[in-house]
């Protein structure tokens, strides 16, 4: 099939499950056309069946806003008929799936029928997509999809709460290629330039948004080092980053905390940890807490949104109630005390990704493909 995806191309969850999905529908012998603003962080173009196609907003003095939705379904119109693509899919619903029932219009106009999935990640509707400002255009793009998925059964059941959704929305969770995390896992970490033998390692990633409760990530990890020596790595960058170092400094605990910023090397990071921390406000499913279970990392999250539906209680780690802090921290210690619990607790957060395997997940998207494609012919 030729496929064009749509996506955001930055740190994010949704950039990077559209990605890898590209990346392997490529490797099985699809064509796939990756349109965005610019290449996603996670794109390997040396990859054959891979293209990429930039979407250029001219700058204009006139506009206090420039209209991106305009260049990018302009761009999709025109890559549809010059690749002869056969299917749009667009994840997240603002704005892409606005601008992809466009294109959709204006190739109608020219004879040209192309079915559209719209794949729904979380803030497109559990934070920003719900505001007023933007309810009737996303409730539009949805209804208008030909299919819709989401990542998980909560994000789902928020998605018919809040808007008034006629479409079928189908639960296809997100995924993990285990294959590759499973090989860093067997190679040697570079433990030892992170922390020392002694030391129990705990690893946050975000884009350090509100919603990460990056503040609670901070207080739990203060908890934990009170008891056990510990280091707690933060990995990405974002607008909560700055007040975090500070908190680090207020606590007294700036020397056992490393904040990396953004990085390209997760799967090297998480190789080395003991604990990953997810404290978030909410969740539509929360990718990171998954990749960290295929690295072998058991994960203490809060229980809000779709992250029981990836981390199991009692088993591939403990979720709490948002905000709770303290029962955090005690049910790390649970995990990090002894080194017999904390191995089961590993062994099996990578028994619940072996679920998530890229393998079981991506045959559904190629099935829905196939429908979408087939109800045009
Ligand atoms: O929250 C993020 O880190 C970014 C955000 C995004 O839109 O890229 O992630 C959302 O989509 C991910 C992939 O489906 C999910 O794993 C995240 O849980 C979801 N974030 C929220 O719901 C807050």
């Amino acid at each position: 099939m030729k496929i064009a995806i749509v996506c955001y191309p930055t740190f994010g969850g949704s950039g990077v499950v559209a990605t890898e999905l590209g990346l392997e529908l490529a490797r099985r012998g699809h064509e796939i056309h990756f349109i965005t603003y610019s290449q996603p962080v996670r794109l390997a173009l040396l990859s054959p069946n891979v293209h990429y196609h930039e979407v250029n907003v001219p700058e204009y003095a006139l506009f206090h806003y420039q209209p991106y939705e305009l260049a990018l379904s302009s761009k999709l119109v025109d890559m549809v008929k010059l690749y002869k693509i056969e299917l749009l899919h667009v994840h997240y619903a603002i704005p892409h799936a606005y601008a992809g029932y466009m294109a959709k219009q204006m190739l109608k106009d020219e004879g040209i029928d192309i079915p559209m999935v719209t794949t729904l990640h979380g803030t497109d509707i559990t934070l920003v997509g719900n505001h007023p400002f933007y309810k009737p255009a996303v409730t539009f793009s949805i209804n208008k999809s030909d299919f819709v998925t989401s990542v998980s059964q909560s994000l789902k059941e928020d998605t018919l709460k809040l808007f008034n959704i006629t479409n079928e929305i189908e639960v296809i969770p997100n995924f993990i290629e285990l294959n590759k995390t499973e090989k860093e896992v067997d190679s040697p970490c570079q433990r030892s330039v992170m922390a020392k033998p002694t030391e129990r390692i705990i690893t946050h990633i975000s884009n350090f948004r509100k919603v990460k409760r990056i503040p609670d990530v901070i207080k739990i990890f203060y908890n934990i080092q009170k008891e056990i020596p510990a280091k707690l790595m933060m990995v990405g960058d974002g607008p909560e980053k700055e007040k975090a170092e500070y908190l680090c400094q207020e606590l007294g605990i700036e020397d056992k905390v490393i904040f990396f910023g953004n990085s390209n090397e997760i799967d090297e990071i998480l190789c080395l940890t003991d604990l990953f921390l997810l404290p978030s406000e909410t969740e539509s499913f929360g990718l990171a807490a998954l990749e960290a279970m295929a690295c072998g990392v058991p994960v203490i999250s809060s229980n809000s949104g779709g992250l029981s539906e990836v981390n199991f209680q009692g088993i591939s780690g403990y979720l709490s109630d948002v905000g709770n802090v303290e029962e955090m921290a005690e049910n790390a210690l649970k995990i990090l005390g002894d080194d017999t619990t904390l191995f089961r607790f590993k062994e099996n957060a990578l028994v619940v990704a072996k679920q998530f395997d890229i393998k079981n997940i991506l045959p559904l998207y190629e099935a829905l493909y196939q429908k979408a494609i087939n109800k045009y012919k």
